[in-house]
């Protein structure tokens, strides 16, 4: 429960789910969105188990939400929105225990209400959710990791058949922090980010996004909360399709880093005819069932969410060991970390996905991920 700016008690329902603990404390995001419920957050935290597993760091998976729609609500409605969810959250996590942090609708802001209510309440200061904020435990590059990450995974695709990003036109999904920050890492690494989208529609640039304008888009989404729609008001070269998701454009690869289930059977058929040869899931399982077949038919390169999008929380394993260690690394070592781990995350994918049509990167991370947790849970016996 929690007080609107009207004085109205209000109520929403949240959950957490702890799916696998076997080789580190549950770890994974918190969702807010209207279309959370228990059966979402269970496939996210499944996932996640094996996805922390190819991070190569100790960490088992979960993952929690609420139903809250943060949008439209001001910043006191927020706040106390997450201090009510911390109240009852608390005393499920710690951080030997259970680790959250952001996804969808939460960010900075969400994760310095949460540890703020989870210290008053415990007095401890600990490193029990990652994302913080630099002056509290935050770690460097957390931010960015998940959206550069993915990027480096795709360069790490196509280095492996000697190809590179160099003038690759990209479709990207979203406008929330994978998607802005994945298009800023296409653009410095010689790609070409030519749309991003919100609910309501989403924004093309031919030419390609320029890092004024990515810059633009991340303030607009992250201070003023705006609408991706406004982009193109703002900028000559950009228009703005309503209600409509980016996957009619044509261009290289597509970089979907909005929700699960964005990517259907039929969009994949399109993007196929269209040109697409590389897909690089940087939200948690955008492509449906059917779109993931029609790609790896096709022979389009596939890479799967939890390979891909691994960077994100691999940097949290990292946040959560300078809190333990109370130090703080550098950006540049940071990076460096990042971009290692990424690339020990497809060569895991090479290893186990090698197959005639060439890597099944599919296979490989599923296997990859599930070998270490299961031999752990092996070697626990039973009771
Ligand atoms: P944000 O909340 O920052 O951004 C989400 C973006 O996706 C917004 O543009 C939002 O548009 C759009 N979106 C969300 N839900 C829908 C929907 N149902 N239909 C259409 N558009 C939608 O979230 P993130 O960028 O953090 O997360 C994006 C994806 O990446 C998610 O799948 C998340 O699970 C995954 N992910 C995130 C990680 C992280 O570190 N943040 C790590 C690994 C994976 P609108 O504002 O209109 O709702
Ligand atoms: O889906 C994900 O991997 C995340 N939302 C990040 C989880 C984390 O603990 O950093």
């Amino acid at each position: 429960p929690w007080t609107d700016d009207e004085g109205h008690i209000r109520t929403n329902r949240g959950w957490r789910v702890q799916f696998n603990s076997a080789i580190g404390p549950y770890k994974g995001g918190i969702r807010f969105h209207p279309s959370v419920n228990q059966s979402i957050l269970k496939f996210l935290g499944f996932e996640q188990t094996f996805k922390n597993s190819l991070t190569g760091l100790p960490m088992g998976g979960g993952k929690g939400g609420t139903n809250f729609n943060p949008k439209g609500k001001s910043d006191l409605e927020v706040m106390r929105f997450c201090q009510s969810f911390m109240t009852e959250l608390q005393r499920h996590i710690g951080e030997d225990t259970d680790v959250p942090a952001g996804d969808i609708g939460v960010g900075a802001r969400e994760i310095g209400y949460m540890f703020g209510q989870y210290k008053r309440i415990n007095n401890k200061f600990v490193g029990v959710l990652t994302g913080k904020g630099l002056e509290f435990g935050g770690s460097k590059m957390r931010t960015e990791a998940t959206g550069y990450g993915a990027v480096f995974f795709a360069n790490n695709m196509l280095q492996h058949v000697k190809d590179s990003l160099e003038g690759k036109t990209v479709l990207i999904s979203g406008s929330g922090n994978v998607a802005t920050h994945a298009a800023e890492k296409i653009l410095s690494l010689g790609g070409k980010p030519i749309t991003l989208s919100d609910s309501g529609g989403f924004i093309h640039c031919e030419q390609g996004f320029s890092q004024e304008q990515i810059d633009w888009i991340k303030e607009l989404k992250d201070v003023k909360r705006g609408r991706i729609s406004e982009a193109a008001i703002e900028f000559q070269n950009v228009s703005f399709t309503e209600n409509a998701k980016p996957w009619r454009v044509s261009a290289n690869i597509a970089i979907p880093s909005a929700t699960q289930n964005e990517i259907s059977g039929s969009d994949a058929n399109t993007m196929i005819k269209n040109g697409i040869n590389l897909v690089a899931e940087a939200a948690n399982m955008p492509c449906d069932q059917e779109a993931v077949d029609s790609f790896v038919e096709a022979g389009v390169k596939f890479g799967p969410a939890k390979a891909v999008n691994a960077g994100g929380v691999g940097v949290s394993g990292l946040e959560m060991s300078q809190n333990s260690a109370r130090i703080a690394w550098d950006s540049d070592h940071l990076a460096n970390l990042l971009e290692t781990m990424m690339k020990d995350i497809h060569n895991s994918c090479v290893e186990f996905g090698e197959s005639e049509g060439g890597i099944n990167y599919l296979q490989g991370a599923n296997i990859a991920g599930f070998v270490k947790v299961a031999d752990a849970m092996l070697a626990y016996g039973h009771v």
